[in-house]
C-alpha cells in the first residue's frame, strides 16, 4: 500500500519525518517504494529546520501563516491554526498536486498531536480540504494523545484535544489513535525519549504497507494482505500494536529438522507476539468494540504454517467476537515472528469519552479567565492615571 503522508505542527513532522526514514529503509532493504511523497508543515520554521529525511525545500517543509505568526507558531491557539490553514491550505494543496507519481498513492496520512496548536487546527481542516479534492482516495489521520502530565498541568492540553478529536472524527476515513501515556508505561524512560516513542508509533506500518507491494514470488504468502484489505478494515476510531517474538537460533536457516515439537514452538511464538500487539495497543481498548480488525503475522518462509495462521485468527476471533477480521501472511523477516493487529471500528472508546467530558467543563472555565481579565482594570495603569503621557 502506498500512503502519501503530511505531517502537522511539530508532532506531525517529527513522525512523517520517521514514516520518510521507513521509506528509504523498505527502498534500501527490500526495493519497495511504499510512500508517494511526505510533507511537513508548520507555522513554527524552527520546528520545520528541526527535521532529518523530508527534504528541505519550501514545497516539502511547508510553512504556514508565516504573515501572521513570522514563522514563530501559535502557541497552542488550534482556532487560530485553524483560520491560519483555511487561508494558506492552497500552498499544501499545491505541493500534493506536484508529487511526482502521486497517481500510485493509495491512501492519504495526515498526522498531528492533539494537543498544541498547529497540528490540532490544521489537521481537520486539511483533512476536509483533501477529501474534496480527492473524493476517490481515503483520508486517514493519526492523531497522538498527550502525556498525562501535560493533562494535568494546562487545561488548553484537554480542550484542544477533545475538539481536535471531535473535528478528526467527522472528516476523516478512519482516526488511529496513539496515545503518548501509554509508551511512558510501558517503559518508563520513554518519559523523555520523544524519538523512541515515535519509532515506536511508526514500526508497525512498516510490514502492513510492505506486504502489498511485493512483486517476487517468495516474499508473497498464501493470504496477501494488500491495500484493499487494509481499506475495507479501516473506518472511524482505530488501535493498532505490534508484538514479535525472536526466534531460537535453531530455527534460522540452517536447521534441518522440521519435527512436532518445533511446529508447536512456532505457534507459541507467534500467538506470544500477537499477545503482545494486543496488550500494547496504541491506545487503551475493548477488542470487544472492534466491528473490523486485521492481523498481518510476518515470518521467515520455514516458520509459517497453515496451522499458525489459524492459530492467530481463533485467537483474535476470541477477543474481538463481533469483527470482521480480515489477515494476511507475509514470508520476510529472519529471526523473527512479528503480527501487527489493528482494530478499527472501535464504537465506544473510553479515552475520547473522557476527552470529552473533562473539555466540557473546561470550555467554561477557558472562557470564564478569559472574561474576567479582560473585564478586570489593569491594576498597574490605574495607579498611573496621574502621570502625564508623551503620545
Ligand atoms: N509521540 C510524539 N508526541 C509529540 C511529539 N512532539 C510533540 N508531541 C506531543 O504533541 C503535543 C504537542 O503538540 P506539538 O506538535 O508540539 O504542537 P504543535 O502542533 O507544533 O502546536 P504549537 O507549537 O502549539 O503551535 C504534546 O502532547 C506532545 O507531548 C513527537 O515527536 N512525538
Ligand atoms: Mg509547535
Amino acid at each position: 500500500m502506498k500512503l502519501l503522508i503530511v505531517g502537522f505542527g511539530q508532532c506531525g513532522g517529527r513522525i512523517a519525518d520517521g514514516f520518510a526514514r521507513l521509506n528509504k529503509r523498505s527502498r534500501g532493504r527490500r526495493g519497495l517504494e511504499i510512500i508517494t511523497g511526505i510533507y511537513a508543515v508548520n507555522t513554527d520554521a524552527a520546528d520545520l529546520s528541526g527535521l532529518y529525511n523530508i527534504r528541505a525545500d519550501y514545497q516539502h517543509r511547508i510553512l504556514i501563516g508565516g504573515d501572521k505568526t513570522r514563522g514563530h507558531g501559535v502557541a497552542k491557539m488550534s482556532e487560530a491554526a485553524a483560520d491560519i490553514a483555511r487561508e494558506d491550505g492552497d500552498k499544501i494543496i499545491d505541493a500534493i498536486r506536484t508529487t511526482k507519481r502521486f497517481f500510485e498513492t493509495d491512501a492519504f496520512l495526515l498526522i498531528a498531536g492533539a494537543a498544541g496548536g498547529t497540528g490540532s487546527g490544521t489537521l481537520p481542516v486539511m483533512i476536509q480540504r483533501i477529501k474534496e479534492r480527492y473524493v476517490d482516495k481515503p483520508v486517514y489521520a493519526l492523531v497522538v494523545l498527550p502525556f498525562e502530565h501535560e493533562e494535568e498541568t494546562e487545561e488548553r492540553t484537554i480542550y484542544n484535544t477533545a475538539v481536535c478529536l471531535k473535528s478528526v472524527y467527522s472528516v476523516a476515513d478512519a482516526v488511529f489513535l496513539t496515545d503518548n501515556q501509554r509508551y511512558v508505561k510501558k517503559d518508563i524512560s520513554l518519559r523523555n525519549n520523544i524519538a523512541k516513542i515515535n519509532d515506536m508509533i511508526i514500526d508497525p506500518f512498516y510490514n502492513l504497507l510492505c506486504a502489498g507491494e511485493e512483486k517476487k514470488a517468495k516474499y508473497i504468502g498464501t493470504k496477501m494482505l494488500d491495500a484493499g484489505d487494509i481499506m475495507h478494515t479501516l473506518s472511524g476510531w482505530t488501535a493498532f500494536g505490534y508484538g514479535k517474538s525472536l526466534l531460537p537460533l535453531i530455527n534460522l536457516p540452517f536447521a534441518v529438522t522440521r519435527n512436532f515439537r518445533k511446529k508447536s514452538s512456532e505457534t507459541h511464538k507467534g500467538i506470544q507476539a500477537m499477545d503482545q500487539a494486543i496488550s500494547e495497543l496504541s491506545v487503551h481498548c475493548d477488542p470487544k468494540d472492534s466491528a473490523s480488525a486485521l492481523y498481518l503475522l510476518t515470518a521467515p518462509s520455514k516458520e509459517m504454517n497453515v496451522e499458525l495462521v489459524k492459530e492467530l485468527g481463533d485467537s483474535l476471533r476470541s477477543i474481538a467476537p463481533e469483527a470482521i477480521i480480515r489477515n494476511g501472511d507475509y514470508p520476510r523477516e529472519s529471526g523473527e515472528i512479528n503480527v501487527v493487529v489493528i482494530l478499527s471500528r472501535l464504537n465506544e472508546l473510553e479515552k475520547v469519552k473522557q476527552y470529552y467530558i473533562k473539555a466540557s467543563s473546561v470550555v467554561a472555565e477557558i472562557e470564564r479567565k478569559q472574561e474576567s481579565m479582560a473585564d478586570k482594570p489593569n491594576a498597574t495603569e490605574e495607579v498611573s492615571k496621574d502621570i502625564p503621557t508623551l503620545l
